[in-house]
């Protein structure tokens, strides 16, 4: 059986937690026989490391990093750093290094969530979003000057290359393939003229692929879609947006299907060329840091993720089993209206494999 090489970054806050609990559910994977065997290796960086170092990981993170197969990564941000500093010292400079350009998130309403929007049951929300995830808003490009003066300005450059939208676009097309073959463009091409039109060129372009005549599509401004996204969620399947839009519109995805305690996120490169990374999208959430009530299924949904993109489909489909059977019937943590501690909540996940 191949033994996958897994990094380990626990990060800051409930990361670490989280992180550990995973980790249970995958060894626990392993022991059942015939299941996925891990090799594990924990990385110390995040606040602490930066309190130490300057640093929020050694310069060398992306050479320590390249021989794993997987990253899985809990939180990054406490509030003695600021947040642009903890982001920019490892979470991005790891998506960016690697060339993770796909960011996929699913939303899904499981059974025994309740959404805030009424009347939606299981099964109702269903979207696996695609986020640009190494340029547009989030280009490391700009600066400030004049710091301190009155006349300070700050400028950051929004970075749309053809080849950067066409490679998203075409991983989201690709996708909606195996699932309703409807890919929905959410864009702000009106207000943003240079970059979005741009990027709804390239839509247009990858849309009219002969592999892709089948699959219907659909196009709404940012502001439209977060309307949608409240009115008629059932309207989209595979979703695609930029780095920012995508950020935004997930955490309110999150929102109507029970909250980023289930949010499970996935960065990928599909040409394989370094590890990919999976991470829970909620942050480090300091103010319930510790105190082991932290929601573990997120960072749970994140391995399972994956265990899919390294091969182990039926590993994957048992985790997320478990977690539909502890969403459905088990005693889930208070973010979810329960009352168990994360130990218990993955315990229960571990019992249900
Ligand atoms: N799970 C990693 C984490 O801490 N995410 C919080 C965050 O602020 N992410 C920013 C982003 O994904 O752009």
């Amino acid at each position: 059986m191949a033994k996958h090489r897994i990094a380990l970054i626990g990060g800051d806050g409930i990361g670490p937690e989280v992180v550990g609990e995973a980790v249970r559910v995958l060894r626990a994977l392993s022991r059942a026989g015939r299941g996925p065997s891990f090799a594990f290796t924990s990385f110390p960086w995040g606040s602490d490391f930066y309190h130490k170092t300057g640093r929020m990981c050694p310069a060398n993170y992306l050479d320590l990093l390249r021989p794993f197969d997987a990253i899985l990564l809990g939180a990054v941000g406490r509030p003695d750093i600021p947040d642009h500093v903890t982001l920019n010292q490892l979470l991005l400079p790891i998506r960016r290094g690697f060339d993770l350009y796909v960011n996929s998130r699913p939303i899904v309403l499981y059974e025994g969530l309740e959404s805030p929007l009424k009347g939606r049951k299981a099964g109702d929300i269903d979207m696996l979003f695609f986020r640009e995830n190494t340029e547009g808003e989030y280009s490391p490009i700009g600066g400030r000057h004049y710091q301190g003066f009155p006349e300070e300005v700050a400028a950051q450059v929004a970075l749309f290359t053809r080849r950067g939208c066409e490679r998203i676009i075409a991983a989201a097309f690709e996708a909606s393939l195996k699932r309703k073959r409807h890919v929905t463009n959410v864009t702000k091409s009106n207000a943003q003229g240079h970059t979005l039109v741009l990027w709804d060129e390239v839509f247009a372009g990858v849309a009219s692929r002969p592999r892709y005549r089948k699959v219907k599509t659909a196009k709404y401004l940012v502001d439209a879609a977060a309307l949608e996204f409240v009115r008629r969620p059932d309207r989209f399947d595979v979703v695609v947006s930029t780095n920012l839009f995508a950020d935004i519109l997930t955490d309110l995805g999150a929102a109507i299907v029970g909250g980023l305690g289930v949010a499970a996120s996935a960065n990928t490169n599909p040409a394989r060329t370094a590890p990919a990374m999976f991470e829970p999208v909620h942050g480090s959430a300091p103010d319930i840091m510790g105190k082991g009530i932290a929601n573990p299924v997120a960072a749970i949904l994140s391995a399972g993720l994956m265990l899919d993109y390294l091969g182990e489909e039926k590993a994957a489909q048992r985790i997320e089993g478990a977690v539909r059977g502890h969403l459905a019937q088990g005693n889930r943590t208070r973010d979810l209206g329960g009352t168990a501690k994360t130990k218990e909540a993955a315990a229960d996940i571990i019992r249900r494999l």
